[in-house]
């Protein structure tokens, strides 16, 4: 990661080297912290912010979830964001917001502990290894599960939800694949450790559904509305295990992964082994947008300038 000049703290731009908590923080010891990852695009007509009211929502509802009352509105949160960018000069960046439980009282009750909101922002490329758009990867089904219902809320973009992704990469990896792709509590495909999933069977998409213990991604949201516009058939659909093993093709959606393909599960080669021609197509009209080259119609794009 290479460090950028400013970072927003409570409402105030401070040196990136500044940005630091106490160890006995509560969110240290307890993950008492909900984030965001926006991406900013580079343009023709400069540095562009995709969807970030929905990301700037979602923030805030992580929050309310966590009973965590974020101090600022979406208004102050979305012109903090443009700022930093602008300030950091940035043309192209990853985003990342997070409200936290600071240093006050220790144990699990957090109410005297104040509530902190940071922002950062950096340079951030692919985030499945290069060439990953474009060849695909090799993923797993994980031996974790995410979580189930009632446990941790995995609508809510919560810190304390990635020890189950760590755990999902860490042993993917581990064992030499680029991705784990988890099970709900039920045996069904959720999702991978930091990205939603997607199949393509006979020419239609499937998804799974906010049931089965997945986050409410943005990009999930946006490759539904590009299929829709391509006139490709997609629905959210409890989707089997074994499904990924006969689907045409499958791909991962996230705002870090963007859309990238996935030519194996377990070993078992999807479709050709190759990235599909319907992922290729989407991750088109996905790409063109983001970066200008299609027209914005679905108005996705917030310029920082
Ligand atoms: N599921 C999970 C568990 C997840 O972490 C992400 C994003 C998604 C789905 C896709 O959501 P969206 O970005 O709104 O399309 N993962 C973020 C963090 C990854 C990280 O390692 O940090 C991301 O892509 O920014």
């Amino acid at each position: 990661m290479t460090p950028t000049e400013k970072i927003w703290r409570n409402g105030t731009f401070i040196p990136w080297d500044e940005a630091r908590i106490h160890v006995l923080s509560h969110v240290v010891s307890y993950a008492s912290a909900v984030f965001e990852g926006i991406r900013c695009y580079r343009t023709p007509s400069g540095p562009a912010i995709f969807r970030l009211e929905e990301h700037v929502r979602r923030l805030l509802d992580s929050a309310r979830i966590c009973r965590m009352d974020a101090p600022y509105t979406p208004a102050e949160l979305s012109a903090a964001i443009r700022e930093l960018v602008r300030i950091n000069r940035m043309e192209a960046c990853y985003i990342r917001p997070i409200v936290l439980r600071g240093y006050g009282a220790v144990g699990v009750q957090p109410s005297n502990n104040p509530i902190e909101v940071y922002i950062a922002c950096w340079e951030w490329g692919s985030y499945l290894g290069d060439g990953a758009a474009a060849d695909g990867i090799d993923a797993c089904v994980s031996s974790w599960n995410r979580m189930a219902p009632n446990t941790l809320p995995a609508l809510a973009k919560s810190a304390a939800n990635y020890m189950n992704s760590q755990l999902i990469k860490m042993e993917a990896v581990s064992n030499g694949y680029h991705e784990g792709i988890a099970l709900d509590c039920s045996g069904l495909v959720s999702e991978g450790s930091g990205e939603n999933l997607f199949v393509v069977r006979d020419g239609r998409i499937l998804t799974p559904p906010l049931s089965c213990s997945l986050l409410d991604g943005i990009t999930r949201n946006a490759v539904i509305e590009l299929a829709k516009d391509l006139g490709i058939p997609i629905e959210e659909a409890a989707i089997p295990r074994e499904m990924l093993y006969i689907a045409d093709e499958v791909f991962l959606t996230g705002t870090a992964a963007e859309i990238t393909p996935v030519r194996s599960v377990d070993h078992i080669r999807v479709g050709a082994g190759r990235r599909g021609p319907v992922t290729e197509k989407l991750q088109a009209e996905f790409l063109g947008i983001v970066t200008g080259s299609r027209p914005d119609v679905h108005g996705w794009l917030t310029r920082v300038t």
